[in-house]
């Protein structure tokens, strides 16, 4: 169980954190943060879980957070931020602030675009980001983080479809869950508000996965392969296609692999 007085006292983080409403155990954060917003909720609210019964990654796909071991969380995000026809690169965005988190505790990092962060090319943590329109309004945005903390918390790999780790794996030590969520939220707060800079190209760059090499995208009805050149201001993926033309694509594909692996 996280220790809620002393969450209390480190957040909010910046901006984020407040309301915090915090479940020993729920089906979906995203759920919860969605159903708040329909209520009004403001942004800055953190929903905050240590267990979930029906965690999702995208395309319905199930993400595991057992019991007292993971970080599950999702905060909501003020429409506009990004705009509204870049929501996708807000998947990156929490990778970023994921893996800045993890460069605090001495890890390096990478994000497999979009919404991968990795330790030693095994997934450590997942981002789903999920909105509402009414109407031609977009009604509110959920950022969804989960993070596998504590040794155990990453499932087997043959319960996978891309090997996972935890952060405690990777490092060798004991990891508070309450200091790697603060770092999280404060990274975050730094960089909501600056979709479309130089900067977040550049710290997304550096710590882009198979930069200069050979990948493959999928989408829901083509694959691309090429050279992964890097990322675009606003998130999306720059490569060079197999005519040797640069394209840049974004939400058009789901998932990247190095063409010398399997998985997405
Ligand atoms: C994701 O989807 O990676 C998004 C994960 C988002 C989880 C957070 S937790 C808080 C919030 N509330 C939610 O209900 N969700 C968000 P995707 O790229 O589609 O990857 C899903 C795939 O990852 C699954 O099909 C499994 O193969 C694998 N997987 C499931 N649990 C995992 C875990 N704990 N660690 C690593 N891989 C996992």
């Amino acid at each position: 169980m996280l220790d809620l007085k002393a969450l209390k006292s480190r957040l909010p983080a910046g901006s984020l954190g407040e309301p915090l409403h915090y479940f020993e155990s729920t089906g979906s954060t995203n759920d919860i943060a969605i159903e708040l917003a329909s209520q009004g909720a403001p942004a800055g609210t953190l929903v905050l879980a240590d267990e979930q019964t029906a965690g999702r990654g995208r395309l319905d796909r199930s993400w595991s957070t057992p019991q007292g071991a993971a970080l599950a969380f999702s905060l909501l995000v003020r429409p506009g931020t990004p705009p509204a026809d870049r929501l996708m690169s807000l998947n990156s965005l929490g990778a970023l602030a994921v893996a800045e988190a993890l460069e605090g505790l001495g890890l390096a990092a990478k994000i497999k675009w979009p919404n991968d962060v990795l330790l030693a090319d095994r997934k450590v943590a997942g981002v789903l980001v999920e909105s509402g329109w009414r109407g031609e309004e977009l009604d509110y945005v959920v950022l969804g983080i989960g993070v596998n903390v504590k040794e155990g918390s990453a499932p087997p790999d043959e319960a996978v479809r891309w090997p996972a780790t935890s952060v405690e794996a990777a490092l060798g030590s004991r990891v508070d869950r309450l200091n790697l969520l603060v770092g999280v939220l404060e990274s975050l707060d730094g960089w909501l508000g600056r979709f479309g800079t130089k900067d977040l190209q550049t710290a997304w760059e550096r710590r882009l996965a198979y930069l200069g090499e050979a990948v493959e995208l999928h989408g829901r009805q083509a694959t691309l392969e090429g050279t992964l050149l890097g990322l675009s201001a606003d998130g999306r993926l720059r490569l060079r296609d197999q005519a040797g033309v640069e394209r840049i694509v974004g939400q058009e594909y789901m998932s990247l692999r190095p063409l010398d692996r399997d998985g997405t």
